[in-house]
């Protein structure tokens, strides 16, 4: 086992190659509509961090202790990325966030129109489940592929990632406390993250035990993650206008650095970051370094 080159180096390689296989998602073969697949294909290929890829990637390899599971472990990785951008490209419609752009280029509306960023959305969602079975032509047994699909329907759908989303919308302007807000970063952020982890661990061959401590690990990542994104958003827009970034946050969203401040958000991070780290030393994985250096990375990021 060779777990040598660095983290950047890792999450360089693993892009390409989850790129690569995204690409290939929808063969002319499966007959999509042109303009459609058109519009899946631009958000898709929009770039990003593929974080949750290199997570699920990694835990599998975690698990097993070796690389070659990576080409089974990549039809759920790609649907765990279809899943994250069909949630931006409707996050980012006018009835919701109203963005016009989005890793800096237009948003899938603004270039499609709504109706198309709309059924965009809901094709990447519905082929996600699609990409998930393919696992199983590829070697993952049935019941594992059957586990994956259901964690995902729960963790992407309504008790997951689309209740944060529903959660958020009814609670704004109304959100006045850490544990209303935590409440939707669990749900909105963290959930496709537990998936990711928990899917990756299963195609590695997980126990029960490794399964729990590894979704827990996942879901402060999550968290931590959420509070970082919080804290770049202030620093971030606050370098960008040449202002000094300071802990007397007054903006109007409500955010941890908000609620809480910049220094306690910080050391929020760190905290959880910590407390993820804990979580994974639980699983007994026979390579956990990935997940710990995707987690030290994350918790040092700035952008
Ligand atoms: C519309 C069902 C539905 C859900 C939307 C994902 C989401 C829920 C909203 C987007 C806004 C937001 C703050 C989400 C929290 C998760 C998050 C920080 C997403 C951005 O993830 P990155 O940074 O994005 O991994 P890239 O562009 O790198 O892929």
């Amino acid at each position: 086992m060779s777990v040598s080159i660095s983290i950047k180096e890792y999450l360089k390689t693993v892009t390409a190659e989850v790129e690569e296989a995204l690409g290939n998602s929808f063969p002319s073969e499966l007959g999509v509509p042109a303009t459609l697949r058109e519009a899946m294909m631009y958000s898709l290929e929009a770039g990003g961090k593929r974080l949750r890829p290199a997570l699920l990637l990694s835990a599998a390899e975690a698990v097993h202790g070796s690389k070659p599971l990576r080409q089974a472990a990549m039809p759920v990785a790609c649907a765990v990325e279809m899943i994250h951008t069909y949630s931006l490209i409707h996050d980012d419609l006018p009835a919701m966030d109203n963005d016009d752009y989005r890793r800096g280029k237009l948003t899938n509306h603004k270039v499609f129109g709504e109706a198309m960023a709309i059924l965009a959305g809901d094709g990447l969602l519905t082929h996600a489940f699609y990409a998930v079975a393919q696992a199983a032509k590829l070697g993952v047994p049935a019941e594992t592929v059957l586990a994956i699909s259901s964690d995902l329907a729960l963790l992407a759908g309504a008790p997951g990632m689309v209740g944060g989303q529903a959660a958020d919308i009814l609670g704004e302007q109304g959100i006045t406390s850490l544990a209303e807000l935590e409440y939707i970063h669990l749900r909105k952020t963290s959930d496709l993250m537990v998936f990711s982890v928990t899917a990756g661990a299963r195609v590695g061959g997980a126990s029960a035990a490794q399964l729990t401590a590894v979704g827990e690990f996942a879901r402060k990542l999550g968290l931590a993650f959420q509070v970082q994104d919080d804290i770049l958003d202030v620093t971030g827009d606050e370098a960008k206008l040449g202002k000094p970034v300071n802990s007397d946050v007054d903006q109007q969203k409500v955010t941890y650095p908000y609620l809480i401040g910049l220094e306690e958000s910080t050391a929020l991070v760190q905290r959880l970051t910590l407390e993820a780290k804990e979580a994974l030393a639980r699983a007994n994985l026979t390579s956990p370094e990935r997940l710990i250096d995707i987690a030290d990375y994350l918790m040092r990021r700035d952008h």
